[in-house]
């Protein structure tokens, strides 16, 4: 069997990528790995095992982790610890180029004029609710190189830079006792997360992506980068923030997808 093959070589085979892939997975592995089979689970030959895929490509890899991303809300809300951090990675692992998606093509991807753009702030919030790109391109900014997966069935490795959400936030006066927030995007798009989430310490509100300003395909002028979720968590070209006791939804939550979608 090439999984028990694998875990006999773990110095050949546990190079530092497969490693960053064991991390990932157990944050999408909890639910079943607790439930069902205990923490043996956590090694990259269990994976493989219980995802029925041979973790050797990112074909495979990929795989694993659209099988592992289906699991219910309840279940992730339980086990999410707004204090874990996603993993980080080496300059050196960056994927290029990085995948564009969205609900449309390359070419329908939103213009945003930079100087007429403003964020806007609403709902359960009391300090400045309307913010031009210098203004947020002069608070304190922050990098980070996260994997971005997708449910669709493909992970890639990514830098991004800009402000601290909770940072943000906090200029902006958001009440922090409030349930969610919704992100309203230049595309229609929108989606939705809880406060402990928007407060993590790895949630971003990016400008900048591998050093640049972020291109349209990116999310000009912005994308909320939050790495403990999954990739349609992560809205690009917000124009919008409303905060809310009342459930938002979203573009992919109210078409089935799981609306904690995350770890
Ligand atoms: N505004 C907007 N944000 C969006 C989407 C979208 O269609 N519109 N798609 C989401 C999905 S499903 C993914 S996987 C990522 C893709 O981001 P990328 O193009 O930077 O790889 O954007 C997310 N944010
Ligand atoms: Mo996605």
């Amino acid at each position: 069997m090439t999984s028990r093959k694998r875990t006999q070589k773990p110095d050949t085979f546990l190079s530092s990528h497969a490693e960053s892939i064991i991390k990932d997975a157990r944050n999408e592995l909890k639910d079943p790995a607790r439930r069902l089979l205990g923490r043996r689970i956590l090694t990259l030959g269990g994976i493989a095992l219980m995802s029925g895929c041979d973790l050797s490509n990112d074909k495979s890899v990929n795989t694993m982790l659209r099988r592992m991303s289906s699991f219910n809300d309840n279940v992730q809300a339980l086990l999410f610890n707004p204090n874990e951090m996603a993993p980080t990675y080496p300059e050196s692992m960056i994927t290029r180029p990085f995948p564009f998606n969205a609900f449309y093509g390359i070419d329908d991807v939103p213009e945003v004029d930079t100087a007429t753009y403003r964020l806007q702030v609403g709902g359960l919030a009391n300090g400045k609710c309307d913010w031009a790109l210098d203004e947020l391109r002069a608070l304190p900014q922050e990098d980070q190189i996260t994997r971005h997966i997708c449910i669709e069935g493909w992970s890639a490795i990514g830098r991004w830079g800009g402000v601290r959400f909770s940072n943000f936030l906090k200029r902006a006066g958001v009440d922090t006792t409030a349930k969610y927030l919704s992100l309203h995007c230049a595309d229609n798009y929108w989606t939705s997360i809880d406060m402990p989430t928007a407060l993590h310490a790895q949630t971003l509100l990016t400008l900048t992506y591998d050093g640049e300003v972020l291109p349209p395909k990116y999310g000009f002028p912005m994308k909320l980068r939050i790495p403990t979720k999954l990739g349609y968590k992560n809205p690009k070209h917000i124009v919008a923030i409303s905060v809310t006791n009342e459930y938002p939804g979203g573009y992919w939550e109210n078409q089935g997808y799981n609306w904690f979608g995350g770890s």
